[in-house]
């Protein structure tokens, strides 16, 4: 049994998030938590708002509203769909916890204690118009990299450079519109990356499992020498983590908060601190997911995030947990995502463009959102959403293949042989060589999902679900029973122990499916259960089980509704 944490990117607090953000870290951080429970591991698995710097400042005076009461307003709302979308968070916390307030004080005052943080006279973009600074997504202009044009005072999200407000071309303020800013002069604390750059270097160097995606972005900063500038952890902001410390006073930062990216993945810490305060007998456990000397040294640590967000975690977040010398946990493995599109173009909170958590949970249940996720994830390179083949793959793996299966075996079973699963005769070639085959392939489905390899994972088992339909079409037990009534009972109880496989493994892409079924088998719901033992697995139904009849486990989506869809949310 292993102790494996996961964490996904923080999403921000701001609106409502869309599949891109779902399947960009917090979707498949959820896949890969619930197969390590399955397999009998213990799991960590956190995630919080992020809920500080300007898009939450932004958002609250667009709603006029108190930066605090949206936020907390927001985190209900976005923790009430994750739970419909069956996001298993052993925790969902919040950035603006006090927990975090102290941790990051804390991390601060242990930087400065190892001489690693300076204060730094800067200029910064001053509005006359607003009267104040304009720090990170206050600002937007054209990025300098890639000529972007809405690319914002903190990060271009199209070629993911970190940026200075000040680098950007023509840049204007967010909230007046008014191009007319000065560069005026403002302390801010550094935190001295570049004296951390040879610690930082060896320690990705070590990483030799690492996706392409996450060490080519982190080795660009590192060898170019961008990511490992030494970079300001404080903004001239009202909402955030003030800047002070127990017992440190930080000359002219009275009025300063920390930087949200400073505080953002010091909250993975924070909130499992919460967790295990609020929920564990030992409030102190989450030390022995995050401090080596306790415990977390054989702790596999996971991080799932969009491509964006890989320079703060390969450099940043490890330069801050290494620069205070204590005994952090650091991650192991770093699951990056390339973008979902939608219908060709980009997804975007702020833009309102796109699908949106809230929306898509109203057309159709959770399973479908997940399935076409999952097994579309922009894992190596971008994936378009389109309706089209949202319809398609609802249409074909789930009701086509999947629930035709469940179909067939039960309305013939319950027509031939009532509501028990009928005995029948002993498993012959054919029974035994559908076993060697899919087990075949469960081998191969677990060793992805195992390296979170997820549209892989998907593939195998669409096909898993396929040899029970072929199963089914070569035994032809509605042509059996016309001669042998035994023979036909033993196909049906053999799909029957299929039917109760496949509600077990699929349980991590779609739970609530795999419920339905067991229900249908009167079969308790177990999501921390495998089937391990191979011999056995497709015998544990003996036959003279009762089972329940499922209604159409899948609705098939048809061309007028998904017409209707694409003219609804703008799709092509
Ligand atoms: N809030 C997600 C984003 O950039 C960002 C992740 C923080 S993880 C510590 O959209
Ligand atoms: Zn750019």
């Amino acid at each position: 049994m292993k102790r494996i944490l996961i964490t996904s990117a923080l999403p921000y607090i701001n609106g409502v998030k869309h599949l891109g953000n779902l399947v960009g870290s917090q979707l498949p951080a959820d896949l890969y938590a619930r197969f390590m429970r399955a397999k009998g591991h213990e799991v960590a698995f956190i995630c919080a708002t992020d809920e500080h710097g300007t898009p939450a400042e932004l958002a609250a005076k667009e709603k006029n509203m108190s930066t605090a009461d949206y936020c907390l307003e927001m985190w209900k709302i976005q923790k009430n769909l994750s739970d419909q979308f069956h996001l298993s968070f052993d925790f969902f916390g919040r950035s603006s916890s006090e927990s975090n307030y102290k941790l990051t004080q804390d991390f601060a005052k242990a930087l400065k204690n190892e001489g690693l943080i300076k204060t730094v006279e800067e200029k910064q973009l001053y509005s006359q118009e607003d009267g104040r600074f304009l720090p990170d997504r206050y600002v937007v202009g054209t990025c300098p990299e890639c000529s972007y044009e809405r690319a914002r005072g903190d990060q271009c999200e199209n070629c993911t450079r970190q940026l200075q407000g000040a680098e950007l071309i023509e840049p204007k303020s967010v909230l007046s519109g008014s191009s007319k800013l000065e560069l005026r002069k403002t302390n801010h604390l550094y935190l001295l990356q570049s004296k951390l750059q040879e610690k930082l270097k060896e320690w990705i160097n070590e990483k030799d499992n690492w996706p392409i995606l996450t060490t080519s972005i982190a080795k660009k900063w590192l060898t170019d020498g961008e990511g490992l500038q030494d970079r300001s952890i404080t903004r001239d902001l009202e909402w955030g983590i003030p800047v002070k410390s127990n017992g440190i006073t930080w000359e002219g930062m009275e009025d300063k908060v920390f930087y949200v990216w400073f505080d953002a993945p010091i909250a993975y810490i924070s909130a499992t601190a919460d967790w295990t305060k609020t929920t564990k007998k030992d409030p102190n456990e989450w030390k022995t997911w995050w401090l080596n000397d306790h415990g977390a040294e054989d702790v596999y640590y996971v991080q799932f995030m969009a491509k964006d967000n890989i320079p703060f975690h390969t450099l940043s977040f490890p330069a801050t947990l290494l620069g205070t010398k204590g005994q952090w946990k650091l991650v192991d493995y770093i699951k990056g995502f390339n973008w979902l599109t939608y219908e060709g173009g980009k997804f975007s909170t702020s833009m309102q463009r796109g699908l949106f958590m809230n929306d898509a949970i109203e057309i159709f249940p959770s399973d479908y959102w997940r399935w076409w996720l999952l097994s579309n994830a922009p894992e190596s390179s971008d994936s378009d959403f389109t309706w089209k083949s949202f319809q398609s793959s609802i249409n074909k793996d789930l009701a086509d293949v999947l629930g035709n299966f469940v179909s067939r075996l039960i309305k013939f079973s319950k027509s031939k042989f009532g509501d028990h699963i009928p005995v029948g005769s002993g498993y012959s070639d054919l029974e035994k060589n559908t076993i060697v085959e899919i087990l075949k392939y469960f081998k191969a489905y677990e060793e992805s999902m195992a390296i979170m390899e997820i549209r892989k994972s998907a593939n195998l088992l669409r096909k898993i679900w396929s040899l029970g339909n072929e199963y089914l079409q070569t035994s032809a037990p509605w042509t059996v029973i016309k001669q042998n009534p035994e023979e036909a009972g033993k196909i049906v109880r053999f799909g029957f122990n299929l039917l109760n496989f496949y509600s077990d493994i699929s349980k991590p892409f779609i739970p609530v499916t795999c419920q339905k079924i067991k229900s249908c088998l009167k079969i308790s719901y177990n999501e921390n259960e495998w089937p391990e033992n191979r011999e056995l697995v497709f015998s544990n139904l003996k036959g003279g089980e009762s089972f329940l009849v499922i209604e159409n486990l899948f609705s098939k989506i048809d061309d007028d509704k998904i017409r209707e869809l694409q003219i609804k949310f703008g799709g092509n």
